[in-house]
């Protein structure tokens, strides 16, 4: 007996362990399982994400707004009579979303007020129905993606707050608990997976991206059932990693981490205001500048980002989105091979900054932010640098090292001087080419 239970508490913990390296403390989904399918999703960098939706109207949170009572629940549901797409122009959307530099770009299908952007035949709650645009408002978007290399992408609330088989309503009742009634619940569950094989069918999504996951548990789900399910139409599809621990990579939200997220695979989502659909009143932009310099740091600690916008009931996109994407597309532009298709940078430490590496790691980009001339340091670096580029321009910088002891192993210093006429608006980046593959000192100094 001592014997077996001795095997399984080491079996245990080495799963515990691998589990732990591979960087997916969070998921159930090994990562070398799933690597090949999501190269495109790490070098993409950059999604756009769209909350369009009756809360558009009123301008108020979506779902939300009716779930915490801060509007009655007909009142909200009303908003749907104003939702006219009259101006919705898909193409020019998808345009716009190619000029900011995104290779993907993730459109809300049906947040929880349960209110579906298609023609689902499971419920007459969908705009083609019931709401005066009269339209499938995905098709169009997604056909245009494709026409330009963008990767489609489906957000969908798992939880539903309007259908009558869903437990959950608002904050502080509920219609139902399970346990009590679970052939309702197996018929909410039909009516969902109803759902995903019509937007699995109709649409084919490159990603899909669940939201609501936390209302119920990966067995009331059935969460690996649907991942199967998904699989099984597109056996390359992403999946967020909001669907109880079956997803495929990490989704911090507004939150920016300080220390490199662990996760193999990692997108912090985020507005551009405070809010993820269109709310007049909410004039908290965050300019280009800060958009970008949270668009690197997330990309120099390995990830992505998913930028949100909210269009309007209309379909017309907020004149500061559009803003926001147009300069956000123009560094990219200038910028971009620091970004897409590199890998995150050294390890903190070496340069006060973000930065990227290429996949051979024999270069390493610096990103300056703000208005960074003058000299600039790196530390610990060994390698000889044969060049160093201002990007997007012709310029070349000398370097200085200094601080090399002869007796010693440990590298000097490096001092780049950037000149003030070589700055980027926003953020300048150097591209170093080095002698071989980068190699770092990190040690304490010594004698
Ligand atoms: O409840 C939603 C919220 O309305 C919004 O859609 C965000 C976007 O990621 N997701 C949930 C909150 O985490």
């Amino acid at each position: 007996m001592k014997s077996n239970m001795l095997r399984f508490v080491i079996a245990l913990s080495l799963f515990v362990f691998l589990g732990i390296l591979n960087g997916n403390s969070q998921t159930k989904i090994s990562t070398d399982s799933i690597q090949n399918k999501m190269q495109w999703f790490a070098d993409a960098k950059l999604g756009i994400f769209i909350h369009w939706g009756i809360y558009a109207v009123n301008g108020i949170s979506e779902s939300w707004s009716f779930h915490n009572k801060e509007i009655s629940y007909p009142n909200y549901m009303q908003q749907i009579n104003g939702f006219t797409a009259s101006n919705y122009d898909a193409n020019a959307w998808a345009e716009l979303i190619k000029q900011s530099g995104a290779k993907y770009a993730v459109l809300t299908t049906k947040h929880h007020d349960g209110v579906a952007l298609w023609p689902t035949s499971a419920s007459k709650l969908n705009m083609f129905e019931s709401s005066p645009a009269k339209k499938d408002l995905l098709a169009p978007f997604y056909k245009a993606l494709k026409s330009k290399g963008i990767k489609a992408g489906t957000y969908f609330s798992l939880l539903d707050w309007s259908y009558p088989d869903y437990p959950g309503f608002l904050n502080d009742s509920s219609r139902y608990k399970i346990s009590d009634d679970p052939q309702r619940w197996s018929r909410f569950l039909t009516f969902l997976n109803h759902q995903l094989s019509e937007i699995m069918e109709q649409y084919k999504p490159d990603l899909m991206w669940f939201d609501g996951d936390w209302e119920q548990s990966a067995d009331q789900w059935d969460a690996s059932g649907i991942r199967k399910k998904l699989l099984s139409y597109n056996p390359n599809l992403i999946i967020n990693g909001r669907l109880t621990g079956y997803g495929d990579y990490e989704t911090p939200e507004q939150n920016f981490p300080v220390s490199r997220p662990q996760f193999k695979w990692w997108e912090l989502c985020m507005t551009t205001n405070n809010n993820w659909g269109y709310q007049q009143k909410d004039t908290n932009w965050k300019t280009p500048y800060e958009i970008i310099s949270i668009f690197v740091d997330a990309v120099s600690n390995g990830g992505n980002l998913l930028l949100d916008i909210g269009p309007k009931p209309d379909g017309t996109i907020p004149a500061e989105q559009i803003n926001i994407l147009k300069e956000l597309g123009k560094w990219n532009k200038k910028n971009g091979e620091a970004i897409f298709n590199q890998l995150g940078g050294i390890a903190q430490g070496h340069f006060y900054g973000p930065t990227t590496i290429s996949k051979d790691s024999t270069t390493l980009f610096l990103f300056l932010q703000g208005k960074a001339s003058g000299q600039i340091m790196l530390k610990g670096l060994e390698n000889k640098i044969e060049e160093i580029e201002v990007l997007g321009t012709e310029v070349k910088l000398p370097y200085k090292i200094v601080g090399k002891i002869s007796w010693s192993k440990v590298p000097g210093l490096v001092y780049i001087d950037v000149p003030e006429n070589v700055l980027d608006p926003y953020i300048t980046v150097l591209k170093l080419k080095l002698d071989k593959p980068i190699k770092l000192y990190n040690g304490k100094g010594g004698l």
